[in-house]
């Protein structure tokens, strides 16, 4: 082959993205004209893009398909240990785009699109995000299931299929509203539908004592129905499952009405079984101990269990044994991570099923539960740990509830033996709580009942074995590990920055988005200023491209060659977005004060969402919207400062924020933030970092140096001795005329004219009852946010520290972690080889 001539041609050899061929090419076409006119039977005249969308979406699916079941038959043959991540989030977004990388046929669809005359970017804006998740801990759910099925891991996501994912939020009168995110309204056309394989679930009903053992009676059956979505690896031929359950209601539901002769009742009332899978529950970090969400729970921890064990037992393995010496070692063959606790209902769940349907005995039982479940904590926010009544479990799950004291029964005898007389440590280590209502906690019910449990990054682990669960830790250290949280760097540069991973690939060759260490190569160019232009200039164009999303979708003018600052993750307290706006009102008093002064222009963007039910956190929201109003129409500011919510930030948003950013804000007060994972994010598309020894910050420090991260405030232990030693909010209010001045501008009414009580509720709580600290922070916030600007204006130096953090973030790739939790929790082994391509398509 003749070596290629242009930058462009060369460009398309090394691409990524899959270089089209001509039939490849030609094959696409008639696959999409085909869908056009036999699924959707449109012809070009009157097909919308939205049609357009679903023919393409159709088309690459098919694509996928013998992939998919090639991949099954493969591990049916193999008969490898399988794992299971068990989760009631995962925040997948778009699927069009990310299917097309990882199967390789980008190049060819673009090509293809492009002969008919389509935009291909108008098309995957069609694309509505699956939205089943909040924030962190459900994209995390979707990174892995991407990492698991690019490792060749014979895994499967288990989750529900929620009618209504995350809502949309709208900003109206500069407050949040919410809207319902019908996101199936047009059909979704990656799911298939597996009524063949529904599985009943039951609720309420009694527990009889029969000479067979248990027997759970009198029951209200609702059945799950199976969806299954493919979930391609990158570049290697395996297509995974999630399978998401849906609530449907039996026929003979609510059988007595119809015998009433109200027919017309009994129908209508069907939709009250199928509720449970309607709607996402929209709080992150908070515990909401509603009865629907403990159905929720446990209707996907039932479904999911039935259906590892019907796939257990036709496994090949377990057919070679009689039923009850297989049931006896199926921890053998699966593997369950619980996604936080809000599957480990599953966990009495399995015990039921092995003690009363399959007839092993307690410790039979016990011994493969505790084997075959690990658990992942994601939060040590007191408020967001899952304490359920034991009157609600009591009706609704009541074999459960006795299964529960009976391992409480247990787990006390051994703690008593341990620590004979230590009648406050039995308190402590009880996973019945006994204070106020009676409660069962379900962290402590899950680390009893798994053989392994992680945090999501070193300090997060650390704060969980010193503090959280330190009685726990005392007794079984080695259950306790860490696994710091990854992004996948497929959807998060690949796919979201594809102008930075032409460029890299240009220096460092195509294997890094699966070995993404090698990006450490990068560093030999970080003072190159070839290579320092290359990706200023990748970096602007992606800024020019938000500029210009951001004018059409918000009417929003923006300043494209000033500082992209930007703070996206859900709206919380800890997350402390107001330090953030504490000092935008800095910057804008000084503007004010001297007009002249040199000012490194800024336009900060603060995005996210705020629980429906979370006062305080709407009022940040508030606020940040009428600050920005007051800066953004001062003439004095000008283009110097902007001041911008982002509203619905969500999945697609994110794709389209972080590779223009150059500044990320990761503010957490230190000890609060489990990991964080959009920290990541930015890193690797090369923003530079402000933040707190928090979460995955102490890391991502690590892997970069301290010389390339911006970070300030209170370290975990001054914040422990500050809050011991008892903290004022007056001390630094008084010593800091600017913080002062600040405050007494939102308090008096400067932000809220006509309303100077509007925003006295988040002062009150600055002032007088802050938990997270913000104003013991804020002095070498503001002196830190004074380097990053200072830093700015020297645009080598600022390059070459964003360079230094995209060499460093390697560590950072969900594939990483994954292969971690493989073989240090779950006991199976990464792979990077190849499936063999299906011939019965040329792709
Ligand atoms: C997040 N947790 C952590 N919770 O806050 C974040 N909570 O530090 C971490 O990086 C991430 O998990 C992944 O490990 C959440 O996102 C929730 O969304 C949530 C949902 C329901 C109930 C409680």
């Amino acid at each position: 082959m003749a070596p290629p001539v242009t930058d462009s041609e060369k460009r398309k050899q090394i691409s990524v993205r899959g270089i089209a061929q001509v039939e490849d090419v030609s094959e696409v076409k008639k696959g999409f004209n085909r869908h056009l006119h036999f699924t959707l039977i449109k012809d070009r005249n009157i097909a919308t893009p939205r049609d357009y969308y679903f023919a393409l979406a159709h088309c690459v699916k098919d694509h996928l398909v013998s992939r998919w079941i090639r991949t099954q038959q493969h591990y049916y043959e193999k008969d490898p240990k399988r794992v299971y991540y068990v989760s009631l989030e995962f925040y997948m977004g778009r699927s069009l785009q990310n299917t097309m990388i990882n199967i390789g046929i980008q190049g060819t669809v673009d090509e293809a699109l492009y002969q008919m005359g389509l935009d291909i970017e108008e098309l995957e804006d069609m694309e509505a995000d699956a939205g089943l998740g909040n924030g962190g801990l459900g994209r995390l759910a979707a990174c892995f299931l991407d990492s698991m099925a690019t490792l060749a891991m014979p895994a499967v996501g288990y989750g529900i299929r929620y009618d209504y994912g995350i809502f949309a939020q709208r900003i109206r009168n500069f407050e949040q509203t919410e809207e319902p995110d019908d996101w199936l309204r047009f059909g979704c056309p990656w799911e298939k539908a597996r009524p063949e394989y529904m599985i009943p679930v039951n609720f309420f009903g009694r527990v009889l004592d029969t000479p067979d053992g248990k027997r759970w009676v009198d029951t209200q059956v609702v059945y799950a129905m199976p969806y299954d979505n493919p979930i391609p690896g990158y570049n290697n031929n395996v297509v995974n499952t999630m399978r998401l359950w849906s609530a449907k209601s039996p026929v003979e539901f609510n059988l007595k009405f119809f015998n009433d002769g109200d027919y017309i009742q009994a129908v209508l009332d069907r939709n009250l079984a199928e509720n449970i899978s309607r709607v996402l529950y929209p709080n992150d970090n908070m515990f909401e101990g509603k009865e629907l969400r403990l159905k929720q729970q446990y209707f996907l921890s039932s479904a999911s269990l039935a259906d590892i064990v019907r796939r257990f037992k036709a496994s090949k393995f377990a057919q070679a044994k009689s039923p009850i010496v297989a049931m006896k070692v199926m921890h053998e063959k699966v593997a369950v991570q619980l996604n936080d606790t809000h599957p480990s209902i599953s966990i009495p769940e399995l015990m039921r099923v092995l003690i009363d349907e399959e007839k092993l005995t307690w410790d039979e039982a016990w011994n493969v539960t505790t084997n075959v479940f690990s658990y992942t904590n994601h939060t040590v926010l007191p408020e967001a740990l899952e304490r359920w009544p034991t009157s609600l479990l009591q009706s609704m799950l009541p074999r459960h509830l006795e299964i529960i004291y009976h391992i409480n029964f247990l787990w006390m005898k051994e703690v008593e033996k341990l620590y004979p007389g230590d009648s406050d440590r039995l308190r402590r280590m009880s996973m019945v709580e006994e204070e106020g209502e009676k409660r069962i906690n379900m962290a402590r019910l899950s680390i009893v009942g798994s053989h392994a449990v992680n945090g999501v990054a070193a300090l997060h682990t650390e704060i969980l074995k010193r503090d959280l669960f330190r009685d726990f830790y005392e007794i079984t250290p080695d259950k306790f590990q860490n696994k710091t949280n990854g992004i996948t760097p497929r959807r998060w540069l690949l796919l979201c920055n594809p102008g930075l991973a032409d460029l890299i690939c240009e220096k460092i060759g195509d294997e890094w988005p699966v070995h993404l260490d090698q990006l450490a190569q990068l560093r030999k160019w970080a003072k190159d200023p070839t290579f320092q232009r290359a990706v200023a200039k990748v970096k602007q164009e992606n800024k020019f491209k938000l500029a210009a999303i951001l004018e059409h979708d918000y009417g929003v003018k923006v300043n494209p060659s000033s500082m992209f600052d930007i703070q996206v993750k859900r709206i919380h307290e800890y997350k402390r977005q107001l330090l953030n706006v504490l000092y935008i009102i800095t910057m804008y008093n000084r503007i004010k004060r001297d007009p002249t002064a040199d000012f490194v222009p800024r336009t900060v963007m603060i995005g996210g969402k705020a629980a429906p039910g979370y006062y305080m956190a709407k009022k940040i929201i508030q606020l940040i919207n009428k600050v920005g109003h007051a800066v953004n129409n001062d003439p004095i500011v000008g283009d110097k400062l902007k001041v911008i919510f982002l509203e619905n930030y969500r999945v697609t948003l994110a794709e389209k924020i972080i590779p223009a950013s150059d500044l990320s804000q990761q503010l957490s007060t230190a000890g609060t933030e489990a990991s964080g994972t959009g920290n990541m994010k930015f890193m690797l598309n090369g923003a530079l970092t402000v933040g707190t020894l928090d979460g995955a910050n102490v890391e991502m420090a690590e892997e970069m140096g301290n010389e390339n991260i911006f970070i300030f405030g209170l370290n975990i232990d001054e914040v422990e001795a500050l809050q011991k030693s008892g903290y004022n909010a007056w001390d630094y209010y008084n010593k800091n005329p600017e913080l002062k001045q600040v405050i007494d501008q939102i308090s008096g009414g400067y932000y809220s004219p006509g309303n100077p009580e509007e925003f006295k509720d988040v002062t009150n709580m600055l002032m007088q009852h802050d938990r997270y600290l913000s104003f013991a922070d804020f002095d070498d916030y503001v002196k830190k946010q004074d380097t990053v600007s200072a830093t700015y204006q020297n645009q080598s130096k600022w390059l070459e520290m964003a360079i230094h953090n995209i060499a460093s973030s390697g560590k950072f790739s969900s594939d990483r972690t994954i292969s971690e939790y493989a073989r240090e929790i779950w006991g199976v082994e990464p792979s990077w080889e190849k499936l063999p391509n299906p011939h019965d398509t040329s792709l």
